[in-house]
């Protein structure tokens, strides 16, 4: 991985817009810079400083801009860097990067000035992945997270465990130093005390991610019913637009139709489905199957039925949906064919009425939903996995870990003892980035936008 070259990229969105921000990174960032920039001398400027002047092509003016200096090691990535604000139009920008890749820049690839960042140490790899989700971001949950992430709090926990396991590997290694000897310098108890400790943190940590993983993703809700009840009616009348067909016809939806709603902060995956019913036509029967499926990977079944059900139907289906023991939520749609009379003959039921048509009980359904997902509660400041790489990191240290306390408990040498802490220590190592491949860097990265 070269490091020595100097990285340029548009840091700012493609397109046009008031301004673009350009940015260089490395050795000559700023020399580079200085051979098109009429104004001053940017080599013999200060570091963060802002400085006016023309950027110029030859004797063609190409812009006015601003150029940001901020000189090594006080900067984003450690090394000297530039930021060019110029007019956001293509054309411009277009000019200035290849006017400056001209005299020596490199186009940057996807999360290069993120993976310098690391490189040289100004944060470590969970916290470089958290810069990505940070960008990502859309709702106030999936924000939080990632900042939180970002600030070191997942490295920091990780560290300080990390660190006390390495005390024992060398003590350890110390007693294969003086074998012969039968000396004891790591204290078995004390690593039995500290491996159940790290493991608490651990499961701690593994079972945060289904969490943090629905915050980052979103919540996936399913809608499920029979044909015609008006699941789709309801996607639309939650997402307040046209997103699925409605008929009159049993069976319009075949496929799984899905769309993402923030509701206070949180985002839901709605997931409207093809009505549950035997069919002999191949296609819907299709469709059916894929309702079956994704019911059984839902966090949430919205489980409707309509005001032409009985509430004994409504039962017998609701006797079907326990078998699958996902949380759901029954609806009963169309209520506006209801009368009073009729809709007491539900009341011994817990359902909700909805008129997803007239869009009456949708407020009430998101009340309901936020409630039963009871993601209210969580707390966004402890540290939540939210990335599956760290999650199999954390259970391959859990896995040689288990080894560890079956070798301490078991009358073995200390070579497996020792061999096994480091299994754990490598494992440990990898989120944060102490223990990493050039291949594991470049898929990180590779996922990176450019600029960043
Ligand atoms: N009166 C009344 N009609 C409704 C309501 N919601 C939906 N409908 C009607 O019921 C019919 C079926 O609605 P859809 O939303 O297509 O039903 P679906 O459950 O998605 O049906 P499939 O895709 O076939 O499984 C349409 O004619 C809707 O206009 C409601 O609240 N009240
Ligand atoms: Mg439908």
């Amino acid at each position: 991985m070269n490091t020595q070259d100097t990285i340029i990229a548009l840091s700012t969105p493609q397109g046009s817009g008031a301004i673009g921000v350009i940015r260089l990174s490395g050795p000559d960032a700023i020399s580079i810079t200085n051979q098109v920039f009429a104004g001053k001398d940017l080599t013999q400027q200060i570091s963060h400083t802002l400085h006016f002047g023309l950027i110029k092509d030859g004797d063609v003016i190409v812009d006015e801009v601003v150029a940001g200096l901020y000189v090594a090691p006080k900067s984003y990535t450690k090394e000297n860097v530039v930021e060019i604000s110029c007019h956001g139009s293509n054309y411009i920008i277009q000019q200035i990067l290849n006017l400056l890749i001209k005299k020596g820049a490199r186009a940057a690839k996807p999360g290069e000035f993120t993976l310098r960042a690391f490189l040289n140490g100004a944060f470590d790899l969970s916290q470089a992945e958290a810069v990505a989700d940070l960008i990502a971001s859309d709702s106030k949950a999936s924000h939080d997270v990632a900042i939180q992430q970002m600030r070191g709090g997942f490295s920091n926990e990780l560290k300080g465990l990390r660190d006390q396991l390495v005390h024992f590997a060398s003590m350890i290694e110390l007693e294969l130093d003086f074998a012969e000897e039968d000396v004891e310098f790591a204290n078995r108890d004390q690593l039995r005390t500290l491996i159940l400790k790290i493991n608490s943190v651990l499961q701690r940590l593994i079972s945060s991610f289904e969490m943090g993983n629905v915050l980052k993703n979103g919540v996936p809700i399913v809608i499920a019913g029979k044909p015609n009840v008006g699941k789709s009616t309801l996607l639309n009348a939650l997402l307040n637009e046209e997103r699925a067909i409605v008929s009159e016809i049993a069976g319009t939806t075949r496929d799984t139709i899905e769309d993402e709603l923030n509701i206070n902060g949180i985002i839901f995956r709605f997931i409207d489905t093809a009505g549950i019913r035997d069919t002999a036509d191949i296609i819907e029967a299709k469709g059916v199957e894929r309702t079956l499926a994704r019911m059984k990977q839902a966090k949430l079944i919205i489980y409707m039925v309509d005001a032409l059900q009985t509430p004994d139907e409504l039962q017998e289906q609701l006797t079907d949906l326990n078998k699958i023991d996902i949380p759901y939520l029954a609806v009963v749609n169309k209520a506006d064919l209801f009368n009073d009379e009729q809709k007491n003959e539900f009341a011994q039921k817990e359902v909700l009425f909805l008129s997803a048509k007239e869009n009456i009980g949708v407020e009430e359904l998101k009340t309901a939903l936020l409630a039963k997902v009871n993601l209210l509660s969580i707390n966004t400041s402890e540290t939540l996995v939210t990335n599956i790489r760290h999650l199999q990191a954390l259970q391959n240290t859990e896995n040689a870990l288990a080894n560890v306390l079956n070798n301490i408990d078991n009358p073995i040498t200390s070579d497996f003892l020792a061999m096994d802490i480091k299994q754990a220590l490598h494992y440990l190592g990898e989120i944060t980035g102490v223990v990493t491949t050039d291949d594991l860097l470049e898929n990180i990265f590779s996922k990176f936008c450019i600029g960043k």
